[in-house]
């Protein structure tokens, strides 16, 4: 096992894989930037050192810098979180070129899923089911383009190959709109990801976002941790997270769920990751792969009682996976609230001195974040300040019991999104359970 891991993120989720460093007896390395000199993280970890200014260009996603911090504390791994470098290729292969361990799956495979085309075609071969579509590239010729979308029927959706998470698409509800849609998508996937290739798919009106957690020893050992349901968003920001997803029969999860093992068998997959799928008339569609750990993993870690950071470390360390599929029983019910430093009404951020900081708790209620009082929250970085995390077993009772924790929170000085959360954990619709993409932007008018 690694004797030191640096843990190249901040706010809660640095805390988070700092914690699991101190179960596991390993020495941690914080990096911070100027701004973050005060993070509760720095002060628990072993060691740490300053990176670089405020700005997260200079920091956080300083290559040099973070490699020059492993070389001078003698880290043995990098924990990459979640955002910030977590799924760039070129780190990864950056810190293995270096002589360090990249928490995380092959830089070939953090690229190979990276970009979307790929990813689509390697899930089709492993018999992972995909939304109808291009099966690869848009020619660059209108007519053929045409054809194309004719066969797959509109409305289509055009995305960035190099895209992902909500960045890249446009989508296209006639002919006569087709190709200039087309043209527009490549020229701003061009000047944000260089790469101007792009994708047709048919475009789903009315999915929810249902998602598989899977972690793999990269030794053709991997198993699923059940799914969850996050279609609780606004501009492609997640709200709300719960697992497992509601409503949808067991046999119809259980073959995405081996459908998910086979393609992480078939790519030599190491560490935990997340397969994104729409999910619409009780079927299942692969759209993208994420390669990282991501914010709403508590909710999976709750209903089967896996640590799935120690598992990556696990596993990043060469180990087998220390779980077989028959000890991952799904207990329960979770439910995860993201809570930032912004105005509930406007959405703007928040940041500043936060005066007191109040967690709830009691018997199923987890709290995931940086916070305490007398903390300033700076406005450089992403405004999650917290997650609270429920679990009971029912989704009722998960509910109902973050309605409480919710009124227990105390977050004072700074404006957060907990006033929304509170309306949503009581709202008519989401309690009946599998609400769809659209669900929250409607309520909220936009
Ligand atoms: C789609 C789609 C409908 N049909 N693809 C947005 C984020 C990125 N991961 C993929 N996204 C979508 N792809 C097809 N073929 C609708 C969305 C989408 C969405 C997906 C998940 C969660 C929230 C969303 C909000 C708007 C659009």
């Amino acid at each position: 096992m690694f004797n030191k891991v640096l843990i190249a993120n901040r706010g809660e989720i640095a805390l988070r894989v700092l914690r699991a460093c101190r179960e596991m007896g390993i020495t941690t390395v914080a990096v911070y930037s100027k701004a973050d000199r005060d993070l509760k993280h720095v002060r628990l970890a072993d060691e740490s050192v300053c990176i670089g200014p405020n700005s997260s260009t200079e920091s956080y996603l300083n290559v040099p810098a973070i490699i020059a911090a492993m070389e001078v504390t003698d880290s043995i791994a990098v924990h990459p979180g979640y955002g910030f470098l977590a799924e760039n290729a070129d780190f990864a292969e950056q810190v293995q070129k270096s002589g360090f361990v990249f928490i995380g799956p092959d830089p070939d495979v953090i690229r190979l899923m990276g970009d979307k085309v790929c990813a689509i075609d390697a899930m089709i071969k492993a018999g992972v089911p995909t939304v109808p579509g291009s099966g690869g590239p848009l020619p660059n010729d209108p007519e053929a383009c045409l054809e194309i979308a004719r066969k797959i029927g509109f409305p289509v959706i055009i995305k960035a190959a190099a895209g992902g998470g909500g960045r890249g698409m446009r989508v296209v509800h006639t002919e006569g709109s087709l190709w200039n849609s087309v043209q527009v998508t490549k020229t701003e996937a061009k000047s944000a990801f260089k790469d101007d290739t792009v994708y047709m798919e048919k475009y789903l009106q009315n999915p929810r976002h249902v998602e598989v957690q899977i972690i793999s020893d990269g030794q053709g050992n991997t198993v699923h941790l059940y799914d969850r349901d996050c279609s609780l968003q606004r501009r492609h920001q997640k709200v709300l997270e719960e697992a497992p997803a509601p409503g949808i029969p067991m046999e119809i999860r259980e073959e995405v769920y081996q459908a998910c093992i086979k393609a992480c068998n078939d790519i030599g997959y190491r560490g935990a990751g997340t397969f994104e799928f729409l999910y619409e008339d009780g079927r299942f569609f692969f759209i993208e792969m994420n390669t990282r750990i991501q914010v709403e993993h508590p909710v999976s870690e709750m209903v089967t009682g896996i640590d799935l950071i120690k598992e990556q470390i696990r596993v990043c360390a060469g180990e087998k996976l220390s779980i077989k599929q028959e000890d991952v029983k799904l207990n329960g019910h979770a439910i995860e609230c993201r809570i930032n430093a912004e105005d509930p009404k406007t959405f703007m951020p928040s940041p500043g001195l936060v005066t007191n900081f109040h967690a709830p708790g009691g018997l199923g209620v987890r709290v995931d974040s940086h916070l305490y009082s007398g903390y300033t929250v700076p406005p450089y970085y992403d405004s999650m300040v917290a997650k609270i995390i429920t679990h009971a077993p029912t989704r009722r009772e998960a509910l109902k019991r973050m309605a409480g924790a919710l009124d227990e929170l105390i977050v004072s000085g700074i404006k957060t999104n907990t006033p929304l959360q509170m309306d949503l954990v009581r709202d008519e619709g989401f309690l009946e359970g599998g609400v769809n993409i659209h669900y929250l932007e409607k309520k909220l008018g936009l």
